[in-house]
């Protein structure tokens, strides 16, 4: 076996594998990163070592809320990691150098707090997942029934939450007169600025409520668009990196060529020039990102819960079948397309058709199974916004509820041939119990999930025109199965 990728082996490694330009013994840490996973090192630490060479004053301290995983990967490694950009015309390596540490927050509180009140810490970046928020997915509010919130409130100079943390670093910094850093989610949430600071200030506020003020005040939590597919590392890739690298990495980040950060400019502390790597800084990020939430992240759920239910493993695997990739460009042009107001200059057509060919691109491996996680979390910003604004409009919704069922089927638990489905999501257990209260039932089983209002609000379950379409499309995917519902669907 190969020796392990470090710092040592930087300077041994092929000429055509890129490595990072500037001394990392120069890199000072500015950013502490919250949920460091794989996107996180396919997007924005990509970002960040585009630039580091311009100001080395912008490293980033990188933290796991939960698992050890990543630390044990990355710190005998010092750090860094490969990033192989794949798709049909070949594969493209490059070892980043911008994350100096990983700190297991369950393990060592202490170290993260003490980075998090650094002076020279002017960003915490977070990609924590949309379930890290602690948050109501409905209405986009702090969820103070959330164990980790109840914990929090309860002990909140040891929080575990990610925003147990930030508060209580904003504290210690307000305490000590360092200003607040700036807040900057990388989830992919609705209006993910606004919807943070909301969730801070409320949590801010039970913990006391002058504390409450200043957050609500003196935090900026700049909105963010970001876009980048990034499939879980299989140990094929592992393999097939370390042949080509002639050292071993054990977690580098597999990718596509497509890479988007759109950012809201808000930074009173100050920023890196990520402009300079290619993200976006524009005034007002919302329309970008409902258009991304909306078009990808929508598609790639409906595609992932019909897909999984129709037997395909991955993305590109569905969208090879016409009758899949016909859904898509209509559920995007007829369905999500007239919900959306882009600024002038905007090129929707351009963005649907790159995102069909990155939905087909083979040499991605993404599995239904990882799109399909938490959908509790992601249905709301992803298809249910979009009904609300179809319904609004009367217009047909038929194509969006069709996800929605699908998404419905699969929570069962059980798949088309009766095989268990490991479903992961934080209301996998209630879910699964709703569903083994109807009994098989189609019908029943659409009117007990509509109950969860965390998910479905108290506007959907109440109009008709939104339960009927979802239960005819959940009485047709149990009667004719997820591949001939698709092929039979009608273009309304
Ligand atoms: C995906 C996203 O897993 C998922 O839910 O829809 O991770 C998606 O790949 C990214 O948002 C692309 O930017």
């Amino acid at each position: 076996m190969s020796r392990r990728l470090n710092e040592a082996s930087l300077s041994h490694l092929p000429a055509n594998v890129a490595v990072p330009s500037y001394d990392r013994r120069g890199v000072r840490p500015g950013i502490v990163h919250l949920g460091i996973g794989a996107f996180h090192r396919a997007h924005q630490a990509v970002y960040t070592d585009d630039v580091l060479a311009l100001d080395p004053g912008w490293g980033i301290v990188a933290a796991s809320l939960r698992s050890p995983d990543t630390q044990d990967a990355l710190e005998p490694q010092n750090g860094l990691y490969t990033v192989s950009i794949r798709s049909e015309a070949g594969e493209k390596l490059r070892v980043i150098g911008s994350i100096s540490r990983v700190i297991l927050a369950p393990q060592e509180p202490d170290a993260l707090l003490a980075a998090l009140i650094d002076p020279h810490v002017r960003i915490v970046t977070l990609t924590v997942t949309e379930k890290g928020y602690c948050h109501d997915p409905a209405t986009g509010k702090l969820d103070e029934t959330h164990p980790d919130i109840v914990h929090d409130l309860g002990h909140w100079q040891n929080p575990r939450s990610a925003p147990g943390l930030i508060v209580e670093a904003l504290r210690r910094r307000r305490v000590a007169g360092t200003p607040p850093f700036t807040v900057l989610t990388c989830d992919n949430l609705p209006s993910n600025g606004r919807t943070v600071h909301r969730i801070l200030t409320r949590y801010a506020s039970l913990v006391d409520p002058d504390l409450g003020s200043f957050v609500a005040d003196e935090v900026a939590c700049p909105s963010t668009m970001v876009d980048r597919i990034v499939p879980a590392t299989t140990d094929e890739d592992r393999a097939r990196i370390e042949k080509t690298i002639g050292f071993r990495d054990a977690w580098p980040v597999v990718t596509e060529p497509f890479t988007q950060w759109v950012i809201e400019d808000r930074f009173p502390q100050g920023r890196p020039a990520w402009e300079k790597a290619g993200a976006e800084f524009v005034s007002d990020v919302e329309p970008y990102e409902q258009m991304k939430l909306r078009l990808l992240n929508g598609s790639h759920s409906t595609l992932a819960y019909l897909g999984f239910l129709a037997g395909y493993e991955t993305v590109s695997d569905a969208m090879a079948a016409p009758a899949f990739e016909r859904l898509l460009v209509e559920l995007m042009d007829r369905d999500v397309t007239p919900t959306l107001h882009m600024p002038r200059g905007a090129d929707l057509a351009r963005y649907k058709k790159a995102l069909i060919e990155r939905f087909k691109n083979p040499a991605l491996k993404h599995r239904t199974g990882q799109i399909a996680m938490d959908g509790s979390q992601k249905l709301p910003q992803r298809l249910l916004g979009t009904i609300r604004d179809r319904l609004r409009d009367s217009a047909p919704i038929g194509r969006l509820a069709l996800g929605v069922a699908a998404w419905m089927r699969y929570v069962t638990g059980i798949d088309e041939r009766g095989a268990p489905i490991d479903v992961r999501d934080p209301m996998a257990a209630r879910l699964r119990a709703l569903a083994d209260d109807a009994r098989g039932s189609p019908e029943r089983l659409a009117e007990k999930l509509f109950g969860v209002r965390e998910i479905f609000g108290d506007d959907l379950p109440k109009d008709p025109r939104f339960t009927q379409a979802v239960t005819r499309a959940l009485v047709q995917l149990y009667r004719d199965g997820a591949r001939r519902t698709v092929a039979e669907f009608p273009s309304e």
